[in-house]
C-alpha cells in the first residue's frame, strides 16, 4: 500500500470544482448547508441565533454561551490577506479544447491531442487596486489561467500586455511600492497617476515599453471578453522526440480586442465599478460564453535565445507578429461562474511554477524571480503549504506525495512511509521515467560566474515602444497623448514631469511635442529611433463589423412607445448573443399582455457607459429632460451606434444628434435592415469617423 494522499482515497464520489472527482469524501469531511436546521460548526441544532445568552433580557452577557463566541469569533478571521498584487479580480470556469496543431512541438497531452478537452479555471484583474476597486482603472490586467490536466496543473499566468515593467524579478518590488498609493495617505487608489510612479518610470527607462502600452486603450479594455493575453516570458517547448522550441503564448478573444476610452472608464468606475466582473458573468448566465483561441509564436532553440534580433530573455521585449505569426493550437471556452467568491477566486493561487511535461521555462530573469514568489506567497494568503487541497487547486490528476501535515492538512493520509527509499510500503510511491509521465527538464548547458548584471542586449529601452506608439492608427496615437497628458498632470512634482517628457522624446518626437504642449511645458529633444519596423497587427481598430456577442443595447422607451418593435429588435439581438435593456423615464412595466415590455433601467438609475449602443424606440415622447440629452449626448461623444426607429428620431434631435453620420442608425421600423445595420455598427465598437470632432483633446487649440 503506497502512503499516499490520493492512493486511499481513489474511490471518489465527491466533484471537484469543475465537476470532476477530486478526492474521497472521509465521512466526516466539511459540509456546507446540509440538513435543514441551522447548527454549530460542531452540528449541533441551534434553537437561536438572534439573541445572546443574557442574565435576564436586560442583564449581562454569560461567557458560557458557546454559540456566540464560535459566530463572532469566526467572523472576525473570515478575511484572509488580499493579493499583494491583482488583488481585485474575477473568474469563471471553462474548458480547454486542442486543435492538437501543437504536437510537433509539444508532448504536453492537453496540447498535442486532437480535442482532448481540459477543465479550467480562468482569473482576471486588475494589478494595483485593492480588492474593492473599481474594475475599469487605467492598469495592466492579469490573465489568469489554470488548465487541469490529466497530467497535473498547468497554470499560464499571463497579462493582457505582452510586455513587462522589468527585466530582472529583483525590481519587482519597487515598481510595485512605487505604483501602489503613497504611503503617508494611502491615495490614489488603483491608478498610475500619480508622483511616486512616474518617478519610478521616468527614472527606470526599462519600463517605457510597458508603460506605452499602459498609456494605450490596452490600459482600458472594454471587457474581459475582448481582451488579448499573452504569457510574457519566452517559454521552451518540448515534443514527444526531446526536440526544443521557443514560444511565446497568446490568448486571441473570438469577440476582437476591443477598450473603453477614458472619459467612460472614469465614469464607469462610480456608477459600476463591478463593470467588468458584472459584464463576464452577466454574459456567461446568458449563454453568450466567453471565448479565445490559444496561439503560440515558434522561435527556433538554437542556443542563442535571441530571434531576428530580439533577445527573447527580456521581458520588455515581444515579438512581433509579423516576424513570427501567431499559430492557433487550441480554443478556451468560459461557460460557467463560479458558486462562490471566496472559496473559488480568491483562493485559486497561480504559480509558474505549475508545469508540466513539454513545457519548460527560460532563463528570462523575470520569470525566474516568479517562480519563488507565486509558492512562497500563497504561504501567508492561504495560511500554510497545505492550500493545493483546496478544492478550487486540488488537480485532477492523482496526486501522491509525501508532503505530510502542516496548518489546515485535510487528507486523511494512510501507510507508514512518508519517504523513500522504503520497504515498509513496498517502496511505493514509485518514481515515473519520463516515458511514464516523469517531469525531467530538457538539457541546457548553464555556466558562468554568478554576477549581478545584465546582458548588452537588455540595453535598448525605447526602440520597441516607438515602434508600437508608430504602428497603432492616429486615434489610438490620440487616446496614448491624452493618457500621458492627464496621467503628468496628476503629478505635483515639475522636475518628474520633464524628466518623463524626456523619456517621451526618446519614443517620438511628436508625441513628446504634444503631451509638453498639453502640460504647457516646453518639449525636450531626443534620439528617437528612425529605422523602426512597423508593425500594424498591434492596432485594434477594425474595419469590418466582429461579433456582438455579450454587447449591450439599451432602448429608450415610454409608454407610448413601438412595443412590438422593441420585442422584435431584442429577439433578433439574442440572436447573436447580445442583450436588450428597456430605459424609461420612469420604472415599472410598459404596456401589457403580450406586449409587456420590463423597464430594466430608468433616467435615474442607469448611464450611457453601460451600454455599447443606444436606440429610441419609434413612438418615444421628446421629453427635452436633461438626463435623457445626457445619456445620448455621452453615448455619442464616446463614439457609439445610437439609433432610432421612426418617431423616436426627434429624442435624438433633442440632443443634437442629426439622422445623418457614422454610426447613427435610423430607420422607419424595426425591419432587418435596421437591425443588421445596427449590429454593424456595434461589431464596428466605435464610429472613431466622429472622434476628431466630439472627444476631448490633450492639445490645446492652435493659437
Ligand atoms: Fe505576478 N504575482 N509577479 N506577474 N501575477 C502575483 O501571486 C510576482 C508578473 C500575475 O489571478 C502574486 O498569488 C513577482 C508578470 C497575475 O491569482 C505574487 C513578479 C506577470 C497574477 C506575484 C511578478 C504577472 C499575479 C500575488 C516579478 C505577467 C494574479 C498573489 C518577478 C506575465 C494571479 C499571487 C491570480 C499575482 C509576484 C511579475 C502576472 C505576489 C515577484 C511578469 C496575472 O506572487
Amino acid at each position: 500500500m503506497a502512503s499516499s494522499r490520493n492512493a486511499d482515497n481513489s474511490a471518489s464520489k465527491r466533484t471537484g470544482p469543475t465537476g470532476v472527482p477530486v478526492a474521497e469524501a472521509s465521512p466526516n469531511a466539511a459540509h456546507s448547508q446540509a440538513g435543514e436546521y441551522l447548527t454549530t460548526a460542531q452540528g449541533l441544532r441551534l434553537p437561536d441565533t438572534d439573541h445572546s445568552l443574557k442574565v435576564g433580557d436586560r442583564g449581562p452577557t454569560l461567557l458560557e454561551d458557546f454559540h456566540l463566541r464560535e459566530k463572532i469569533t469566526h467572523f472576525d478571521h473570515e478575511r484572509i490577506p488580499e493579493r499583494v498584487v491583482h488583488a481585485r479580480g474575477a473568474a469563471a470556469h471553462g474548458v480547454f479544447e486542442s486543435y492538437g496543431t501543437a504536437k510537433s512541438v509539444t508532448k504536453a497531452k492537453f496540447l498535442a491531442e486532437k480535442g482532448r478537452q481540459t477543465p479550467v479555471f480562468a482569473r482576471f484583474s486588475t494589478v494595483l487596486g485593492s480588492r474593492g476597486s473599481a474594475d475599469t482603472v487605467r492598469d495592466t490586467r492579469g490573465f489568469a489561467v489554470k488548465f487541469y490536466t490529466d497530467e497535473g496543473n498547468f497554470d499560464l499566468v499571463g497579462n493582457n500586455i505582452p510586455v513587462f515593467f522589468i527585466q530582472d524579478g529583483i525590481k519587482f518590488p519597487d515598481v510595485i511600492h512605487a505604483a501602489k498609493p503613497h504611503p503617508d495617505r494611502e491615495i490614489p487608489q488603483a491608478q498610475s497617476a500619480h508622483d511616486t510612479f512616474w518617478d519610478f518610470v521616468s527614472l527606470h527607462t526599462e519600463a517605457t515599453h510597458h508603460v506605452m502600452w499602459n498609456m494605450s486603450d490596452r490600459g482600458i479594455p472594454r471587457s474581459y471578453r475582448t481582451m488579448e493575453g499573452f504569457g510574457v516570458h519566452t517559454f521552451r517547448l518540448v515534443n514527444g522526440a526531446g526536440e526544443t522550441s521557443l514560444v511565446k503564448f497568446h490568448w486571441k478573444p473570438v469577440a476582437g480586442i476591443h477598450s473603453l476610452v477614458w472619459e467612460e472608464a472614469q465614469i464607469t468606475a462610480g456608477v459600476d465599478p463591478d463593470f467588468h466582473r458584472r459584464d463576464m458573468a452577466d454574459g456567461i448566465d446568458a449563454g453568450a460564453f466567453l471565448e479565445y483561441e490559444f496561439g503560440i509564436q515558434i522561435m527556433p532553440d538554437d542556443g542563442t535565445d535571441s530571434f531576428e534580433g530580439i533577445d527573447l530573455l527580456d521581458p520588455t521585449k515581444f515579438v512581433p507578429e509579423e516576424l513570427a505569426p501567431v499559430q492557433l493550437i487550441g480554443k478556451l471556452t468560459l461557460n460557467r461562474n463560479p458558486t462562490n467568491y471566496f472559496t473559488e477566486t480568491e483562493q485559486v493561487a497561480f504559480h509558474t511554477g505549475h508545469l508540466v511535461p513539454g513545457i519548460e521555462v527560460t532563463n528570462d530573469p523575470l520569470m525566474q524571480a516568479r517562480l519563488f514568489s507565486y509558492l512562497d506567497t500563497q504561504l501567508t494568503r492561504l495560511g500554510g503549504p497545505n492550500f493545493s487541497q483546496l478544492p478550487i487547486n486540488c488537480p485532477h490528476a492523482a496526486v501522491n506525495d509525501m508532503l505530510r501535515d502542516g496548518m489546515h492538512q485535510s487528507a486523511i493520509h494512510t501507510g507508514l512511509a512518508p519517504y523513500r527509499p522504503n520497504s515498509i510500503d513496498g517502496g511505493e510511491p514509485l518514481v515515473a521515467t519520463p516515458e511514464e509521465g516523469g517531469y525531467v527538464q530538457s538539457p541546457r548547458p548553464i555556466e558562468g560566474t554568478p554576477v549581478r548584471a545584465h546582458p548588452a542586449s537588455f540595453d535598448d529601452h525605447f526602440s520597441q515602444a516607438t515602434m508600437f506608439y508608430r504602428s497603432l492608427s492616429e486615434v489610438e496615437q490620440g487616446h496614448i497623448v491624452e493618457a500621458f497628458t492627464f496621467e503628468l498632470g496628476k503629478c505635483y512634482e515639475q522636475a518628474i514631469k520633464e524628466r518623463e517628457l524626456q523619456v517621451l522624446a526618446n519614443v517620438d518626437a511628436d508625441l513628446c511635442a504634444q503631451v509638453a504642449a498639453g502640460l504647457g511645458l516646453p518639449a525636450p529633444k531626443g534620439t528617437p529611433a528612425e529605422d523602426v519596423v512597423l508593425s500594424p497587427t498591434l492596432s485594434q481598430i477594425v474595419v469590418e463589423p466582429g461579433p456582438i456577442a455579450g454587447r449591450k443595447i439599451g432602448v429608450i422607451a415610454d409608454a407610448g412607445s413601438d412595443l412590438a418593435g422593441v420585442a422584435k429588435l431584442r429577439k433578433s439581438a439574442e440572436k447573436l448573443g447580445a442583450s436588450v435593456l428597456v430605459i424609461a423615464p420612469v420604472g415599472g412595466v410598459l404596456g401589457r399582455g403580450s406586449r409587456k415590455e420590463v423597464v430594466e433601467r430608468t433616467l435615474l438609475t442607469t448611464r450611457s457607459v453601460e451600454f455599447d449602443a443606444l436606440v429610441v424606440a419609434g413612438g418615444t415622447t421628446p421629453t427635452g429632460d436633461i438626463k435623457l440629452v445626457l445619456l445620448l449626448q455621452e453615448a455619442f461623444r464616446h463614439c457609439k451606434a445610437v439609433g432610432a426607429w421612426g418617431d423616436g428620431h426627434a429624442v435624438l434631435q433633442d440632443a443634437g444628434i442629426g439622422p445623418d453620420g457614422p454610426g447613427v442608425v435610423v430607420g422607419d421600423s424595426v425591419v432587418k435592415t435596421f437591425t443588421d445595420d445596427l449590429f454593424a455598427a456595434i461589431g464596428l465598437h466605435r464610429a472613431w469617423e466622429r472622434a476628431a470632432d466630439v472627444m476631448a483633446s490633450a492639445v490645446p487649440p492652435a493659437g
